[in-house]
């Protein structure tokens, strides 16, 4: 038996607990909407056309439950599209490790190809593989692998539905592929970078089969908003939805991209006490909040609040953020709700949280053996890294380049694409200005 027990897609319950193998599709740590929609259409695809086989297909979602509601734009699509939250199945509603030890595991790997250290054993579980990164491991001639630097994941997801029978395609498994590729490829925009001439392809082909989805730019708008909609998070929600943390020696500092004002992250009620919290929870010895906010004219704004307890150490970061100069991030205090926090407007709107990550990493490895006397706690220096969190937007396998800094398509840089492209847009299509 299973524990807990399983849910198919199809809440096809009875079915799932009858079965013993289980033959799990697993997007990649991160679980953007491209790994959870690749895993969710590939698992319902495969389950349509192994009728009969033993295994169980079950899509698995590759985090914990309780981080869900930070991916705002798969609650969207998932719900309009009528697929219920209770009928998903989280990383921490199954246990992979015992289905494999009982050898009744069987795994596709969809938006990734390589496992965590922490999942390894599960590597020869691994009887398929479709992923969009360029490829960094063998797996050998008795996997079948597909690999190819497209724009989604999906779009490969796409291509293998519909070289199936026709009739397997359904509207609601296009409109999830379809609003995906359109969201990873930035709305098909060449300026973005992101599509391929298969991304645009399958979605033409999506609406050429199913031609009342909706039009494109409605879905890439409506889910670019999803994505960076806040309302009903908690203050550590907020700052866990697109958070990366740096470590040092004796420091951990977390950098967090805040998708509003910093008038309204400072007005948030219970801040004061949410900020230490945060920090305490996680081991944080400090916290870089960089909000970013746009105007009217889609014009970036951007401000930065550093909080600490330890008063030294945030003097150590205030100054060497204010001091940077490559590039130099035009820093003018604000006013400040509480003495812990040092705020700013950032006049340098273009310096993202790319650039300012290796300013706070410069200063962590070399900022010289506990100059500020504030140390994390014991227990966080033992465990080091196992215990930080995964940051929700970055694939966090290992060795993959990803991990070290921000992934291509963290929410900030796409924020950014789209706003510098609803600047270079009007005008007549296909003849963007370019700058
Ligand atoms: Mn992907």
């Amino acid at each position: 038996m299973m524990e807990p027990s399983l849910r198919l897609w199809t809440s096809d319950q009875d079915h799932v607990q009858h079965h013993q193998e289980v033959h799990v599709v697993l997007g990649n740590e991160a679980c953007d909407l491209d790994s959870m929609v690749s895993a969710l259409t590939l698992a319902y695809y495969l389950t349509q056309t192994a009728a009969g086989a033993r295994a169980a297909i079950v899509p698995v979602l590759n985090i914990p439950r309780t981080e869900f509601p930070l991916r705002s734009e798969s609650i969207f699509l998932l719900r309009e599209q009528g697929i219920p939250d209770g009928c998903l199945i989280f990383r921490d509603e199954i246990d992979l490790v015992m289905l494999h030890r009982a050898g009744l595991l069987t795994l596709t790997l969809v938006d990734h190809h390589i496992l965590p250290s922490g999942d390894a054993a599960l590597e020869e579980a691994v009887i398929e593989v479709i992923d969009h990164r360029p490829l960094e491991r063998d797996w050998g001639p008795r996997r079948r692998v597909t690999v190819e630097p497209v724009g989604s994941c999906t779009t490969l997801v796409a291509e293998r539905v519909m070289e199936g029978p026709p009739e397997l395609l359904d509207r609601q498994t296009a409109a999830l592929l379809h609003g995906t590729i359109l969201l990873d490829c930035v709305n098909l925009a060449p300026e973005a970078r992101k599509v391929t001439p298969k991304d645009a392809r399958y979605v033409a082909l999506l609406e050429a089969r199913f031609p009342d989805l909706p039009a494109r730019d409605i879905i890439f708008e409506t889910l670019q908003k999803a994505k960076f909609d806040v309302t009903g998070l908690t203050t550590e929600q907020v700052l866990q939805k697109d958070l990366k943390v740096l470590s040092g020696d004796q420091l951990i500092v977390a950098i967090s991209a805040v998708y509003m004002t910093l008038e309204e992250f400072l007005q948030r009620p219970g801040l004061q006490h949410d900020l230490p919290t945060f920090c305490q929870q996680h081991s944080y010895t400090a916290l870089v909040a960089m909000t970013i906010s746009f105007g009217e004219r889609h014009e970036p704004h951007r401000q930065l609040a550093v909080y600490s307890p330890c008063a030294r150490l945030r003097a150590t970061l205030c100054s060497a953020l204010e001091r940077a100069s490559s590039p130099p991030l035009d820093l003018s205090p604000l006013p400040s709700p509480c003495p812990d926090l040092c705020t700013y407007r950032q006049g340098n709107v273009a310096a993202s949280r790319k650039k300012v990550l290796p300013i706070l990493r410069e200063l962590l490895l070399h900022g010289g053996p506990e100059p500020w006397g504030c140390r994390a706690g014991e227990e966080a220096m033992a465990e080091d890294e196992a215990l930080l969190p995964p940051t929700p937007m970055n694939s966090l396998v290992d060795d993959c380049p990803l991990a070290r800094g921000l992934p291509a398509l963290s929410p900030e840089a796409v924020f950014e694409r789209v706003s510098r492209l609803a600047v270079v847009r009007p005008g007549p299509a296909g003849s963007p200005e370019k700058k």
